[in-house]
Protein backbone atom coordinates (compact mmCIF):
# COMPACT_ATOMS: atom_id res chain seq x y z
CA UNK A 1 0.00 0.00 0.00
CA UNK A 2 2.86 2.58 1.04
CA UNK A 3 4.74 1.28 -2.12
CA UNK A 4 1.57 2.47 -4.61
CA UNK A 5 1.44 5.88 -2.84
CA UNK A 6 4.54 6.35 -3.62
CA UNK A 7 4.82 5.38 -6.92
CA UNK A 8 1.44 7.91 -7.36
CA UNK A 9 3.77 10.63 -5.86
CA UNK A 10 6.15 10.29 -7.57
CA UNK A 11 4.26 10.04 -10.57
CA UNK A 12 2.34 12.86 -9.93
CA UNK A 13 5.66 14.82 -9.37
CA UNK A 14 6.98 13.91 -12.51
CA UNK A 15 3.90 15.36 -14.31
CA UNK A 16 4.05 18.51 -12.19
CA UNK A 17 8.14 18.68 -13.40
CA UNK A 18 6.95 17.88 -17.25
CA UNK A 19 4.55 20.75 -17.14
CA UNK A 20 6.86 23.56 -15.07
CA UNK A 21 9.84 22.69 -17.81
CA UNK A 22 7.68 23.30 -20.67
CA UNK A 23 6.35 26.22 -19.38
CA UNK A 24 7.65 29.87 -20.75
CA UNK A 25 7.04 33.21 -21.13
CA UNK A 26 4.75 32.21 -23.76
CA UNK A 27 1.55 30.23 -22.41
CA UNK A 28 -0.07 29.61 -25.83
CA UNK A 29 1.61 27.66 -28.51
CA UNK A 30 0.65 27.21 -31.55
CA UNK A 31 1.57 24.96 -34.34
CA UNK A 32 1.78 26.03 -37.72
CA UNK A 33 2.46 23.53 -40.63
CA UNK A 34 3.67 25.32 -44.36
CA UNK A 35 3.70 23.82 -47.23
CA UNK A 36 2.56 24.22 -51.33
CA UNK A 37 0.58 26.33 -51.14
CA UNK A 38 -1.74 26.20 -47.73
CA UNK A 39 -0.92 27.39 -44.29
CA UNK A 40 -2.12 25.15 -41.47
CA UNK A 41 -2.91 26.20 -37.85
CA UNK A 42 -3.30 24.24 -34.54
CA UNK A 43 -5.41 27.09 -33.43
CA UNK A 44 -7.32 29.72 -35.20
CA UNK A 45 -8.01 31.69 -31.80
CA UNK A 46 -5.79 32.58 -29.25
CA UNK A 47 -5.91 34.62 -25.96
CA UNK A 48 -4.39 37.91 -26.35
CA UNK A 49 -1.23 37.55 -24.48
CA UNK A 50 2.20 35.68 -25.63
CA UNK A 51 1.92 33.56 -28.74
CA UNK A 52 4.89 31.06 -29.30
CA UNK A 53 4.30 30.36 -32.95
CA UNK A 54 6.18 26.89 -34.01
CA UNK A 55 6.47 26.46 -37.54
CA UNK A 56 6.92 23.58 -39.74
CA UNK A 57 8.07 23.62 -43.47
CA UNK A 58 6.77 20.46 -44.47
CA UNK A 59 7.03 21.56 -47.85
CA UNK A 60 9.55 20.69 -50.90
CA UNK A 61 10.25 24.75 -50.81
CA UNK A 62 11.50 27.21 -48.43
CA UNK A 63 8.91 28.97 -46.82
CA UNK A 64 8.40 31.45 -44.15
CA UNK A 65 5.64 33.03 -41.61
CA UNK A 66 4.95 36.94 -41.26
CA UNK A 67 2.37 37.79 -38.79
CA UNK A 68 0.57 41.21 -38.98
CA UNK A 69 -2.35 42.63 -36.80
CA UNK A 70 -2.74 45.32 -33.69
CA UNK A 71 0.67 45.93 -32.54
CA UNK A 72 2.76 42.83 -34.31
CA UNK A 73 4.25 43.18 -37.27
CA UNK A 74 6.83 40.18 -37.63
CA UNK A 75 7.83 37.20 -39.73
CA UNK A 76 10.30 34.36 -39.84
CA UNK A 77 13.36 33.67 -41.90
CA UNK A 78 13.22 31.58 -44.58
CA UNK A 79 12.39 28.40 -43.34
CA UNK A 80 14.05 25.64 -45.47
CA UNK A 81 11.68 21.84 -46.53
CA UNK A 82 11.79 19.90 -43.20
CA UNK A 83 12.60 22.44 -40.65
CA UNK A 84 11.19 24.37 -38.21
CA UNK A 85 11.35 27.99 -36.50
CA UNK A 86 9.99 29.84 -33.68
CA UNK A 87 8.19 32.63 -33.85
CA UNK A 88 7.05 34.87 -30.69
CA UNK A 89 4.33 37.32 -30.69
CA UNK A 90 2.06 39.11 -27.91
CA UNK A 91 -0.87 39.32 -29.40
CA UNK A 92 -3.96 42.33 -28.28
CA UNK A 93 -7.49 41.26 -28.93
CA UNK A 94 -8.01 41.69 -32.51
CA UNK A 95 -7.70 39.53 -35.75
CA UNK A 96 -4.44 39.13 -37.08
CA UNK A 97 -3.05 37.86 -40.58
CA UNK A 98 -0.56 35.07 -41.32
CA UNK A 99 0.72 34.21 -44.45
CA UNK A 100 4.15 33.67 -46.40
CA UNK A 101 5.91 36.24 -47.65
CA UNK A 102 7.96 34.34 -50.00
CA UNK A 103 6.60 36.47 -53.29
CA UNK A 104 3.56 34.85 -55.01
CA UNK A 105 2.84 32.26 -52.00
CA UNK A 106 0.28 34.49 -50.20
CA UNK A 107 -1.72 34.89 -53.48
CA UNK A 108 -1.54 30.73 -53.89
CA UNK A 109 -3.11 30.21 -50.51
CA UNK A 110 -0.38 30.72 -48.27
CA UNK A 111 -2.59 32.66 -45.77
CA UNK A 112 -4.75 32.14 -42.72
CA UNK A 113 -6.08 34.57 -39.84
CA UNK A 114 -5.97 34.22 -36.51
CA UNK A 115 -8.30 35.83 -33.59
CA UNK A 116 -7.78 36.99 -30.35
CA UNK A 117 -11.24 37.73 -28.94
CA UNK A 118 -12.06 40.00 -26.44
CA UNK A 119 -12.29 37.66 -22.59
CA UNK A 120 -15.70 36.44 -21.63
CA UNK A 121 -16.91 39.27 -19.22
CA UNK A 122 -14.31 41.83 -20.08
CA UNK A 123 -16.31 44.92 -20.34
CA UNK A 124 -15.48 44.57 -24.53
CA UNK A 125 -17.62 44.08 -27.35
CA UNK A 126 -17.02 41.79 -30.22
CA UNK A 127 -18.36 43.54 -33.06
CA UNK A 128 -18.19 41.67 -36.32
CA UNK A 129 -20.32 43.52 -38.46
CA UNK A 130 -20.02 42.66 -42.28
CA UNK A 131 -18.68 46.96 -42.49
CA UNK A 132 -15.82 45.46 -40.35
CA UNK A 133 -12.64 47.15 -41.79
CA UNK A 134 -9.80 45.03 -41.71
CA UNK A 135 -7.31 47.96 -43.20
CA UNK A 136 -4.23 46.69 -41.80
CA UNK A 137 -0.93 47.81 -43.48
CA UNK A 138 1.30 45.41 -45.10
CA UNK A 139 -0.60 42.73 -46.08
CA UNK A 140 -0.48 41.82 -49.51
CA UNK A 141 -3.49 41.19 -50.89
CA UNK A 142 -6.52 42.70 -50.88
CU1 LIG B 1 5.73 29.97 -49.00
Amino acid sequence: MKILLLAALALAGAAVAGVVAHASAAKTTIRVTEREFKIGLSATRASAGPVRFEIKNTGKYPHALAVSGAGVNTKTKLIQPGKSAVLLVTLKQGVYSLWCPVPGHAAQGMKAKLTAPTPAGGGGTVTTSSGDTTTDSGVPWG
